[in-house]
């Protein structure tokens, strides 16, 4: 095999991973865990040849950015060295949702490329190994390689084999909803790396925020077990809020935030008052993302729809694993 198709799908967590403790390695300070979005998806296609001089990559059609074929290029020499193979390779990749834009396009884009490039590249790795493998490109990726309910561990080994992602439960354990409310179009000023990277060397809060993930696992896992929402709801609140705490404290302050996403806050939980089983969620750009059960669905949305300002919706519900696509 030197071609293969991979299709991953996005995902949001619910309890947050923000700081590393290893940055070579990419290995979290925390675990995390999340729910994979149906409908958000990256699909990537890696083929190696003998005649090509180096990676060559396009993004949605598109001849890449230096700086992302060299990140993409980086990732191949990893999978290039457990193969023990010297080609270099064409990857076209493509999202369907906005890159990008605070929507974790790195969680899909690098859950895809692992998994076409080891494919590719002649490798036959579980998906424990692609776990392990998506992390080094991006940490939230190697939860991407799971559908459903997913926890990643950041173990405590300094080879990072015990940093990986595992299954809570599957996609059709709980027929929860995310409909992401769009705040604002193009990229984020600030990446995740360098917000988090800021945040742990200098917020005065980064400890405080640690000690809040392992007891916030626990408790969504049992929360995501019982299908428990009002319990969910809390949590995932509370560990959206305490990472956010903490980056905004930093110098400089990493703030993601704009009005809007402060409006729709006080809006969902005005929802929530009201008697709509809702909550929110939001990472590091300006969305919010709002949670709900399958059959509030639709007043979620055109509650969110009309809601001045927000420019688009995407409603999601659990998706299934990362997966080889024939050609
Ligand atoms: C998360 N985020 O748990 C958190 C919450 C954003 C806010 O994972 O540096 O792009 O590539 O490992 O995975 C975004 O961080 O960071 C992220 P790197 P990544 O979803």
């Amino acid at each position: 095999m030197t071609k293969a198709t991979a299709r991953a799908h996005s995902n949001i967590a619910l309890v947050k991973y923000w700081g590393k403790r290893d940055i070579q390695l990419n290995l979290p300070a925390r675990g995390s865990v999340s729910m994979t979005l149906e409908g958000l998806s990256t699909e990537t296609t890696v083929e190696f040849g003998d005649d090509l001089s180096r990676d060559e990559l396009k993004l949605n059609e598109e001849v890449a950015h230096e700086a992302d074929r060299e990140r993409i290029s980086g990732f191949l020499d990893l999978i290039r060295a457990e193969a023990g193979i010297e080609q270099f390779a064409r990857i076209q990749s493509s999202n369907n949702f906005p890159t990008a834009a605070g929507l974790a396009s790195s969680a899909s884009g690098f859950a895809a490329l692992a998994l076409a490039g080891s494919t590719a590249a002649g490798l036959d790795l579980s998906k424990r190994e692609l776990s392990i493998l998506a992390r080094r490109g991006s940490g939230s990726a190697a939860r991407s390689i799971f559908g459903g309910f997913v926890r990643m561990h950041a173990g405590n080994q300094n080879d990072g084999l015990d940093a990986y992602a595992e299954p809570i439960e599957v996609a059709e354990h709980w027929d929860l909803r995310c409909v992401v409310a769009v705040t604002a179009r193009g990229p984020k000023k600030v990446g995740s790396t360098l917000g988090m990277n800021t945040t742990e060397r200098t917020s005065p809060y980064y400890r405080a925020w640690l000690d809040t993930v392992n007891p916030h696992i626990e408790e969504s896992i049992h929360a995501i077990r019982k299908r428990d929402f009002e319990h969910l709801a809390d949590v995932a609140e509370a560990s959206c809020l305490a990472m956010h705490a903490s980056a905004i404290a930093a110098r400089p302050g990493v703030l993601y935030w704009r009005g809007i996403t402060v409006g729709l806050i006080h809006f969902v939980r005005e929802l929530r008052a009201s008697g709509l089983p809702v909550f929110f969620t939001i990472d590091a750009g300006p969305h919010v993302k709002v949670f709900c059960e399958g059959d509030a669905v639709s007043e979620v949305r055109k509650n969110l729809q009309d809601f001045d300002g927000v420019i688009d919706t995407i409603t999601a519900k659990p998706g299934g694993s990362a997966e080889l696509i024939e050609e």
